[in-house]
């Protein structure tokens, strides 16, 4: 009898433990889904990063460029547009509407990005 109430109390225990780890686990994930909405693009090597961003609306995105090659920021559909960046300078643009706002360099038109503002 007493036998079988500790055991009880022990996968009381374990369920009570394992439910709280559970939840250790979810806000770890929380805390990563609410770094994902960063706000830096990182230009670098030839690239934008993250290639898509998305964020919600009133967010300011600021762009970047690691290279040591100049590059621009300019929306396809002619929302925003950088000067030409040289390495380390920043763009920054406040998307205020939701929608999706593709983009690209327009010295290498190879390179492009978009954010999806929710
Ligand atoms: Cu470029």
């Amino acid at each position: 009898m007493r036998r079988s109430v500790s055991i009880a109390v022990l996968t009381m225990t374990l369920v009570v433990g394992l439910g709280a780890i559970g939840i250790g686990q979810r806000s770890v994930l929380a805390s990563a889904q609410q770094k994902a909405e960063t706000t830096e693009v990182k230009i670098d090597n030839f690239s934008f990063g993250p290639g898509t961003l998305t964020v919600p609306a009133g967010t300011t995105v600021t762009w970047t460029n690691r290279d040591d090659i100049p590059h621009t920021v300019v929306s396809t559909d002619g929302v925003f547009k950088s000067k030409v960046l040289d390495t380390d300078e920043k763009f920054s643009f406040t998307f205020s509407k939701t929608g999706t706002y593709p983009y690209f360099c327009s010295i290498h038109p190879k390179m492009t990005g978009k954010v999806i503002v929710q």
